[in-house]
């Protein structure tokens, strides 16, 4: 590899865009270190050439100043000094046995596991979870997610995606996918619905985005007043007999429950509330039942808004009503290599012992975290690893999550950068990049035909830098996790071939429950080595394809796979392996949407009756959460061209918006004396900061927006740390959050602005 990278070439390197969960497909050219040159790679299985304009930059993530390249120690004065990897390692397994002996391993916390674009980091940190007896865990899927998976376990066992590109009715609730994405080839599918006149787009958005201007419908909705808006379009569609009943009876169960719920609610009194005339919801509510195919996606402007999994709830409900599941250009459940969630919802989810909070699909609520951490609580968590994340800048209030950090007796964090969360760390691991070495995601939804791409590394690690997988290697090794793993016969068995392996290493899992238990670090320790340079983090796939072809092996063999047993899996694997444009792994009926159900009777249980209880308090007071003091509805955290999460931290990746503007309706910006580039001051329950003013038209009077991703701190060339921006967690709260699961309220946050004297 190295002679590759060495020196200018015209080889273009096949990789991937990280910045998003799109994870399109991009060819590079590499000048040493340096990536020179990025395109849309036209074979890639999902994207087909397809990229934004923030792939053409992933230059300042690959090669951004700062980058770590030494573990790092806190010592008592607050300084960090570099120690080798052994002393690290040793030491962080001195430090984690500690608060195992004295504690338990259940006090130890784990957050993160991947980002945009590497999620094998998640199935090596599993291993080590185990190996530790980590129990509590969360990531930021729970913080944006847990409401609609708590609402997708109880009616489908599994979750559901819309099929975009082929929808005659597309729904956009609360996401702006011209920016965010979300789904292959975003903006060319937005443009084709757009320019056809027999399909229709919705987009429910209190702001006119740029997917509401392609948009044939935009429904200004009040901000968090979404649950209204959606309980009268049920109500219409119900009142009106607008729902497919014949079908329902055939493949839903609880559907009159849950229609007797909608029936005769004040439909002009819910307008009034969304802020949508009672006309234009009627109309929309029967283009929506006329359509063959609907698709819904809904994001972060309702999943961290109020009533949150109330909205997750509704939405459903009503593509359901009108016989939107599991029709060509509809919605359907979907195949996954590995999944990124459990959907076993059942209304008697654990809770975290110190909190209380509901646990779904194993994550503890992100608004929870640090306040158990200070409590005083016996079951209280004592150490913190975190791994590619950066929960104090990405929680609600990251004051409180780094005095959380602080009063722990031990806290790790993996990451390429030293960032506002590695600033909090007793330890400081760096991780090499994600193009320098092997990694994937598992955000791939597709359905019929559902892919996925693991990619190679373009360049060796950064010296200094490991790949997690051989950090976790490390850390088990120390910790004496192996020591009774027969490593070298399944090492024999590896270089055999994978027939062999196969039989090794399911007998080994048999025979020994450590192999079971970290069964991600034996597959690197063993098969890992025998894989081409750079690849042996990959090892963890071949499991990945083993149970993809037990769950789905009909499919798995008409994308083209053959064998049975162990043998489809290993041909799946092979193809995994070496094929760099992704590879389909799944080939699904349309019919198959009801075999992927996981409900008990496979058909869709339309009725939760905790949200059906909460249907009747939208006609009761309507709670408002602005005040005299806060007039203003801050969305702290919009998705724009130039934001990519924390991924880039050089703010010079952004060729505009370089501070990241407040954005306010001209009105707004009138009343507080503002202009556009003026300095203006926002101040919330949580904090105050100085963000510059945009004045634009496309906001509504009353709501205001900032950047998410902003307010990082970062040291260009010869010059000193600066902090660009506003950091959206600096102004939020850990109490303002969904009543059912604890997703935050970001979208929602009370603000009263200030003009800045110049
Ligand atoms: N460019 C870019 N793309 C990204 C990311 C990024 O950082 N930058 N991050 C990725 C990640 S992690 C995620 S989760 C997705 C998120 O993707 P989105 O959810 O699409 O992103 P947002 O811009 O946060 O929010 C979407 C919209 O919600 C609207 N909104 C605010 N309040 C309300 C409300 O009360 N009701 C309704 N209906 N809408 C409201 C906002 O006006 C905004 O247009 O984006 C992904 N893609
Ligand atoms: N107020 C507010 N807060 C929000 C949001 C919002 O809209 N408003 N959005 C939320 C959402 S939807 C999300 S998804 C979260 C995202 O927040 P987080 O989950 O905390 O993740 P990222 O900001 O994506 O940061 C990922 C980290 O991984 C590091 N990294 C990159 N590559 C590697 C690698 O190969 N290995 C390792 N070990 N580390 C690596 C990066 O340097 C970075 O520190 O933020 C959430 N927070
Ligand atoms: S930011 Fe997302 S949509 Fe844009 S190129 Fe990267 S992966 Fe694709
Ligand atoms: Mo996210």
């Amino acid at each position: 590899m190295s002679d590759e990278t060495s020196s200018p070439t015209d080889e273009w390197h096949t990789t991937a865009c990280i910045l998003c969960s799109a994870n399109c497909g991009v060819e590079v050219r590499l000048d040493g270190r340096e990536i020179t040159r990025v395109r849309g790679n036209k074979s890639h299985v999902g994207s087909k050439g397809y990229t934004c304009e923030k792939a053409l930059r992933i230059n300042h993530y690959q090669n951004a100043r700062g980058r770590l390249t030494s573990p790092l120690r806190r010592e008592s004065d607050g300084t960090y000094v570099e120690v080798d990897w052994d002393t690290a390692i040793s030491e962080i397994a001195t430090g984690f046995r500690e608060v195992i002996d004295e504690h338990g391993g259940d006090k130890i916390f784990y957050y993160g596991g991947g980002g945009q674009g590497n999620h094998l980091v998640g199935a090596y940190g599993a291993a080590t979870r185990r190996a530790l007896g980590i129990t509590r865990r969360s990531n930021a899927l729970a913080q944006e997610k847990t409401g609609e998976a708590w609402v997708e376990g109880r009616m489908f066992g599994t979750h559901t995606h819309g099929h975009f590109a082929d929808a005659e009715v597309a729904i956009f609730l609360g996401k702006n996918p011209w920016h965010s994405h979300g789904f292959d080839e975003a903006r060319r599918v937005l443009k084709e619905i757009a320019a056809d006149d027999t399909r229709t787009m919705i987009v429910i958005d209190p702001r006119r985005t740029e997917t509401a201007d392609l948009a044939d419908v935009w429904l200004p909705v009040r901000p968090g007043g979404d649950a209204f808006l959606l309980a009268a379009l049920i109500g219409v569609i119900v009142d009106e007999g607008l729902a497919r009943t014949a079908w329902l009876a055939d493949n839903t169960t609880g559907h009159d429950q849950t229609a007797a719920a909608f029936t005769g609610l004040p439909i002009a009194e819910l307008a009034e509330r969304c802020g949508i005339d009672e006309d234009t919801i009627r109309s929309t509510a029967r283009r929506i039942a006329a359509a063959t195919s609907v698709a819904v996606y809904e994001d972060l402007g309702v999943e961290m808004a109020p009533n949150s999994t109330l909205v997750s709830y509704l939405q459903r409900v009503l593509w359901v009503l009108v016989g939107a599941y599991g029709v060509p250009g509809g919605m359907s459940a979907h195949s996954a290599i590995a999944p990124l969630f459990s959907y076993g919802a059942s209304g008697n989810e654990p809770t975290d012992p110190v909190t209380g909070g509901v646990i779904v699909s194993g994550l503890v609520p992100c608004n929870e975290i640090a306040d158990g951490i200070l409590s005083d609580h016996p079951e209280r968590v004592r150490a913190m690893f975190v791994e590619s994340a950066n929960p104090v800048h990405s929680l609600a209030d990251s004051d409180k999550f780094r005095r959380a950090m602080r009063s722990c007796d031990m806290t790790v964090v993996i990451d390429v950068a030293m960032t506002e969360t590695a600033l909090e760390a007793d330890y400081v691991l760096p991780a090499a990049s994600q193009y320098e070495k092997a990694e994937a995601t598992f955000f791939s939804m597709a359905f019929p035909d559902n892919w996925f791409c693991l990619r190679a590394p373009i360049l060796d690690p950064l010296p200094g830098t490991l790949p997690e997988p051989e950090i976790h290697a490390r850390l088990l090794r120390e910790l004496g996790t192996l020591d009774d793993v027969d490593l070298e016969s399944l090492r024999a068995a590896a270089e055999q071939g994978e027939s062999v392996f196969a039989e090794a290493f399911m007998a080994a899992a048999m025979s020994n429950p450590v192999v079971a238990e970290v069964g991600a670090i034996v597959l690197h320790e063993t098969l890992g080595r025998t894989l081409p340079d750079g690849m042996a983090g990959a090892a963890v796939l071949w499991f990945s394809a083993q149970q993809a072809a037990l769950r789905y092996p009909e499919a798995v063999r008409a994308a083209g796979f053959a064998g049975d047993g162990a043998e489809l899996g290993n041909d799946l694997w092979r193809s995994i392996l070496h094929e760099r444009d992704g590879v389909v792994f799944t080939r699904h009926d349309h019919a198959d949407s009801w075999s992927l159900l996981k409900t008990p009777d496979q058909k869709i249980d339309l009725a939760i009756p905790e949200m059906l209880a909460e249907v009747a308090t939208l006609t009761a007071e309507m709670p408002t959460y602005t005040s005299d003091e806060f007039p203003f509805v801050l969305s702290a955290g919009e998705r724009r061209s130039f934001t990519a999460n924390t991924i880039r931290r050089d703010p010079a990746w952004r060729n505009r918006d370089a501070e990241g503007a407040l954005r306010l309706h001209p009105a707004d910006a009138a009343n507080v004396g503002v202009g556009d580039g003026d300095r203006i001051r926002v101040t919330t329950p949580g904090g105050t900061a100085v963000a510059v003013a945009e004045v634009n038209d496309t906001m509504m009077q009353g709501h205001i927006a900032l950047p998410n991703g902003l307010g990082l701190a970062y040291a260009p060339a010869g010059g000193d740390t600066e902090v660009t921006g506003v950091a959206p967690n600096e102004l939020t709260t850990t109490d303002w959050c969904d009543p059912v699961v604890g997703t935050p309220w970001h979208n929602h946050v009370p603000a009263r602005l200030e003009a800045v004297a110049r």
